[in-house]
């Protein structure tokens, strides 16, 4: 198989040169540092003379593009914002856009190790914290965090934001001051704000309008934290909600103090809050990949689609590749992707498609070669996030199964045949390369490799608990300036308005969504009993399941209307496809919207009607647009639908059998 394969690289490298092989592998894979599968790929396709890369991710990709614009520096505000011992000491009211949702804290690229948040979420009830829940879900807060349900209609966040900075500034609320010292473009957005008071943002956004009077009011009494999660920015025109966040808390003058100004992505990742030390753990180094050629992460079903065609990303006009060769280790595109019909036939265009799998998901279903991959529990490794506690001795639990191998031993099998294997492993066995790394890493504090590997970890000091980027600008903007164009926070850019794009203007600004003619919204959301689509097959997610399909979770009004019972089958669809799911019903949802997670395995069945998912993968009804011409980052989180009782005798799940399948000969 890998001579084969070996083979069909270079006969893609020869006619059509590296650009054509496409390598950008994004995905969530494991844990181990060592092991991680893009690394391992990205080194690997970086030997062989480089790839067709992707930029950003799902994740926030949207935001990853705006926030530069904005403050200068999006990592600083993603990665080193305000800790929660910080927030819990200081904070008086979190109004919190997107919730704090607690089933999401549980991860962080890398690992986590110690899992802070819902210790930090129990703090904010002892003392009274008062949280203001802006999300069309109750369930976004813990429900032993008291708190203030507002259940905003889907995706009309930034008309609530508006109408909450209007009133601010008709009531004399804003601090002009700090308007004036910290930020540019306050009277391009006071002008806009006129017409777009609490009245009209009620009329939009489904909140009272006197609800949004005396929130603003509070908001300006008290030591107030603004945030959003990345789930708001992951939807179409995905940049106004944390641009209109942002404008929110520099109206009230609190952005650099402990525990106010704005927060992204607290309650979206595990390390958001955590005050770890700002250190890179030990990683494989990937070298430097010749081939200029990207895509945003979000496009690549447009990317093998239409080889040639332009397109426009942050100023710049970009033109996708002919891509002939996917190679894909550690992602589950068909789990992560939009509108997977039109992913299925992107799929059928290149001449080949490679995947590295542990498990037999619609991805490797997809592939012409799929190489059986060993999961972290078959193998040694370092675990460890961003900001984490510990670096963790990660030892081998179990053999590989059958016949899979480690990523890093089938691309040094392959980089043999393509004679570069010195090169890859630097004549190095896995183990070796653990041992390597890790003392090319380690201070004079830390053992060395063999105390740390017995003691199976080694804890790492502490690091610094403030928002340093903000609160040093607070103390002086002359001399820690932002690295934007003004040096200040930019509230209108002109930059962005320069780039002329029709779906991120030059301001925060609500954009009429697009009319559909399906009447009810559909949050796709992270799942709470597995990782994205990882071990959807196992017991703790399939335990989840209704019916053995994902469960919808609808209001028993809109359940009412369809006749449609609790645990029955339903039938989701728009006019991209359809899934089944499991009706559950609950009061803690907005009528008008049912939530079904990402990440049950795709399951397809062909019918006159298009694709229908039987298992319930909300990717085959959102579409495959970006959230704008600026970012082009995933807009997946959100989608149109209907909802009828599945009639008749629903199709058996069938994606969680193993392949059937002769095996090939190696
Ligand atoms: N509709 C909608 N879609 C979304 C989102 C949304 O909000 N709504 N969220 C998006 C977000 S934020 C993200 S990050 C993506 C996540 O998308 P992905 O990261 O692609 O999803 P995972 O299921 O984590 O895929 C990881 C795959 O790697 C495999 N794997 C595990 N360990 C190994 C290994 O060691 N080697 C190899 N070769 N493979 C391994 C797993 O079996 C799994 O199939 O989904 C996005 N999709
Ligand atoms: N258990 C678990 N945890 C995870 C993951 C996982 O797969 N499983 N994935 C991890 C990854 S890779 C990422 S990027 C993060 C993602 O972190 P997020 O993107 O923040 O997580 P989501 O669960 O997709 O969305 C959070 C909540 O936003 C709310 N929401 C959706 N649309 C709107 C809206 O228009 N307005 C308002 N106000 N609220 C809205 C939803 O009710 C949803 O529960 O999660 C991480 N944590
Ligand atoms: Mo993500």
């Amino acid at each position: 198989m890998l001579d084969l394969l070996a083979a069909e690289l270079r006969r893609v490298r020869a006619e059509h040169g590296n650009e054509a092989i496409f390598g950008g592998s994004y995905g969530w894979a494991s844990a181990g540092r060592f092991h991680h599968a893009q690394s391992q790929l990205h080194r690997f396709l970086n030997l062989f003379g480089g790839f067709t890369g992707s930029r950003n991710s799902y994740s926030n990709g949207t935001s990853v593009v705006l926030l530069p614009h904005v403050v200068g520096d999006a990592d600083t505000v993603l990665r080193k914002a305000s800790s929660w011992p910080t927030i819990t000491a200081n904070t008086e009211l979190v109004v919190a856009f997107g919730g704090i949702p607690a089933k999401n804290v549980f991860v962080t690229p890398g690992g986590i190790t110690r899992h802070g948040t819902p210790g930090h979420l129990a703090a904010l009830a002892e003392r009274n914290i008062e949280v203001a829940l802006v999300s069309p879900l109750r369930t976004d807060l813990p429900p032993t965090v008291p708190a203030t349900w507002y259940p905003v209609e889907p995706g009309t966040d930034v008309a609530l934001m508006l109408g909450l900075a209007h009133t601010l500034i008709a009531e004399g609320l804003h601090d002009l001051a700090f308007l004036d010292r910290y930020c540019v473009g306050f009277d391009t957005v006071a002008e806009y704000l006129k017409e777009r008071d609490a009245d009209w943002a009620a009329g939009v956004c489904g909140i009272p309008a006197d609800d949004i009077r005396a929130l603003a009011r509070r908001m300006a009494a008290k030591r107030t934290l603004v945030t959003v999660t990345w789930s708001l920015q992951r939807i179409r025109y995905g940049e106004q909600p944390v641009w209109a966040g942002l404008l929110l808390a520099a109206l009230l003058g609190q952005i650099g103090l402990p525990g106010g100004g704005f927060g992204h992505g607290y309650g979206s990742m595990g390390d958001v809050g955590d005050n770890g030390p700002v250190v890179r753990l030990p990683h494989l180094p990937q070298g430097t990949n010749p081939v200029r050629t990207f895509i945003p992460v979000a496009r690549i079903a447009d990317l093998l689609l239409n080889p040639g065609d332009t397109y426009d990303y942050d100023g710049k006009v970009l033109t996708y590749p002919d891509i002939r060769l996917v190679y894909w280790a550690g992602g589950n595109p068909f789990h992560h992707h939009q509108d997977l019909a039109r992913l299925r036939t992107a799929f059928g265009r290149p001449d080949t498609i490679v995947v590295h799998e542990p498990h037999w998901t619609a991805t490797a279903r997809h592939a012409d070669i799929v190489l059986p991959a060993t999961l972290p529990l078959e193998r040694e490794d370092f675990g460890g996030g961003r900001r984490d506690t510990h670096l963790i001795a990660m030892h081998r639990a179990v053999d590989p199964y059958g016949e899979a191998r480690d990523d890093h031993d089938i691309l040094a099998g392959l980089a043999r045949r393509l004679g570069f294997a010195d090169g890859f492993t630097e004549g190095r066995t896995a183990r070796e390369w653990l041992v390597h790394l890790y003392e090319k890493w380690r201070t004079a504090d830390a053992p060395g490799f063999a105390d740390f590997w017995a003691a199976g970890g080694y804890q790492l000091p502490p690091g610094p608990t403030d928002f340093t980027l903000f609160e040093r600008f607070r103390a002086d903007p002359d001399k820690n300036p932002l690295k934007t164009p003004s040096g200040r926070i930019e509230l209108a850019s002109d930059t962005v308005g320069g780039f002329g794009y029709d779906d991120c203007p030059g301001h925060p600004a609500w954009l009429e969504p697009e009319p559909s003619g399906f009447p009810l919204h559909l949050i796709a959301n992270q799942p709470s009993t597995r990782l994205h689509s990882q071990l959807d097959v196992g017991p703790v997610s399939r335990a989840s399941k209704v019916d053995g399909r994902e469960p919808v979770t609808i209001n028993p009004a809109d359940a009412a209307n369809r006749g449609i019972a609790a645990g029955d089958v339903v039938r989701i669809f728009n006019d991209r496809g359809a899934c089944l799911a499991g009706a559950v019903l609950t009061d803690a949802i907005r009528p008008g919207v049912v939530q079904l997670a990402t990440g049950a395995w795709f399951d397809p069945v062909d019918t006159p009607d298009g694709v229908l998912c039987v298992h319930g993968n909300p990717n085959v009804l959102t579409a495959d647009v970006p959230s704008s011409r600026l970012s082009q980052g995933c807009a997946g989180q959100h989608a149109r639908v209907q909802i009828e009782r599945y009639a008749g005798t629903p199709p058996p799940v069938t994606v969680t059998e193993p392949p059937t399948l002769a095996p090939l000969a190696r």
